[in-house]
């Protein structure tokens, strides 16, 4: 064995050895060196699991406020807060149920369904519209979105389950903490486009001037437009995953207050979806921008922002699973979902900020939920509430925790 003592008196007299004993200086063999690095390795995981832990976003429960929503009454009144059913909440007390009954069963006996089904549809079609501060650009949005709401899916009547004859709509519009007059506007134009209140209709911003027969002029039914406030605000993902929550629909989209996604392809992507549901009718249709990329309203974009849109997208690619790793467009708010994926999403959902979308569909692809990316129209609106360093920021970093937490366990399907 090689000795690995170093004698002191070798060093020379005039250091102050010399006043010492001779010892000898032990380095430790390769075992002991493997041993503490692996120790050290350890340590690391341990804290940054806890540091995930701490760090891993929770999503607050919602007030009982929030469980409510306003509407127009056929007079033309302000409806009182009323009661916004949820069938999340239905949906996770049958399933306690269940879990009580299977535990009290014979192991072999128990058989538990991947996913409890979650109730009947009301009506065909659900939209949900995160909206922060958007008293200016909400109600161009809603007129293109009730024109062809009305025209595809109108006249089932109050109380009756039209979804079975692709009949019925319904829009939500979640108004997440918003300080200016959102809620207002919402409701105003629910109101100026309710049959009731105006015979004749009332063409909106959008309309053109001087047309016999005005488009988005549409009357729309009561009570048709639902408005739900956040106290708080909580981000687009919270705000989207708070009205998923409480629709109502066979399908569900969620759609920017922007009003940027052309709303009449909507059509395009419920049969895009169709098309790929599974036996249990679940599916995704992305509405996409990719085809756009090239165009000129792509490259009137900021170089900065086209940089860093690219960025994101090879980040994405090396960081999600292989089905999310190949959509185009991630980030478009305009994506429906089949009535039954809902329980394989929303109840799992953490992201409040602008990264969900990531994670609806890393969800939907962990549950070996088909995704269909349909290409849909879209025009640049002015008033972008994104910060696009901070936010570009921001979703990298969101991205990274969400994928972390996913992979050791810390987000997990129950
Ligand atoms: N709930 C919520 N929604 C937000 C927030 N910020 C923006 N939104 C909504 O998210 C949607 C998209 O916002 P935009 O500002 O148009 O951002 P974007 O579409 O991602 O980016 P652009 O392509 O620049 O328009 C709109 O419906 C906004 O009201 C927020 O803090 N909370
Ligand atoms: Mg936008």
């Amino acid at each position: 064995m090689e000795n690995r003592a170093f004698d002191t008196h070798k060093l020379g007299v005039g250091y102050g050895f010399e006043s010492h004993p001779k010892r000898a200086v032990e380095m430790p063999p390769t075992w002991a060196l493997l041993v503490a690095l692996g120790f050290m390795v350890g340590a690391m995981c341990f804290w940054l699991y806890i540091a995930l832990n701490l760090l891993a976003p929770t999503p607050r429960a919602p007030h009982r406020s929030e469980k409510q929503y306003t509407t127009i009454l056929p007079d033309g009144s302000r409806s009182e807060p009323q009661p916004l059913p949820c069938w999340l909440d239905k949906w996770a007390a049958e399933k306690e149920v269940a879990k009580k009954e299977a535990a009290k069963q014979p192991v072999s006996k128990v058989v538990m369904p991947p996913q409890m089904p979650i109730e009947e549809p009301e009506l065909f079609m659900s939209v949900v519209v995160p909206a922060y501060n958007e008293e200016e650009r909400l109600e161009g949005m809603l007129e293109e979105a009730v024109d062809f709401l009305e025209s595809e899916y109108g006249s089932a009547h109050a109380g009756e389950k039209g979804a079975a004859d692709k009949k019925g709509w319904e829009v939500l519009v979640v108004s997440d903490g918003s300080k200016d007059a959102t809620v207002d506007k919402a409701l105003e134009f629910a109101k100026e486009h309710q049959l009731s209140q105006h015979p004749i209709a009332k063409p909106g911003p959008w309309s053109k001037k001087g047309s016999a027969n005005p488009p988005h002029s549409t009357h729309i039914p009561h009570g048709s437009i639902r408005v739900i406030t956040l106290e708080e605000n909580r981000g687009k993902g919270g705000a989207v995953t708070h009205g998923m929550r409480h629709a109502r629909g066979q399908y569900i989209v969620f759609a920017d207050a922007d009003g940027a996604s052309r709303f009449g392809d909507l059509g395009k992507m419920v049969e895009g979806c169709k098309k790929i549901e599974d036996k249990q009718g679940r599916g995704v249709a992305i509405g996409s921008r990719a085809h756009l990329v090239g165009s000129e309203a792509v490259v009137k974009r900021s170089k900065l922002r086209n940089f860093l849109m690219h960025s994101f997208h090879i980040l994405l690619r090396i960081m999600t699973p292989p089905a999310t790793a190949r959509i185009k467009d991630t980030q478009c708010g305009f994506k429906l979902f089949s009535r039954p994926t809902l329980p394989y999403i929303i109840p799992y959902m953490h992201s409040e900020g602008w990264i969900f979308d990531v994670e609806m569909l890393m969800l939907a692809e962990s549950a070996d939920i088909a995704m269909i990316e349909v290409a849909i129209g879209w025009k640049e609106v002015m008033g972008s509430k994104l910060n696009v360093v901070w936010d570009s920021i921001g979703m990298a970093w969101g991205l990274a925790l969400l994928r972390a937490c996913w992979l050791l366990g810390i987000y997990k399907r129950d």
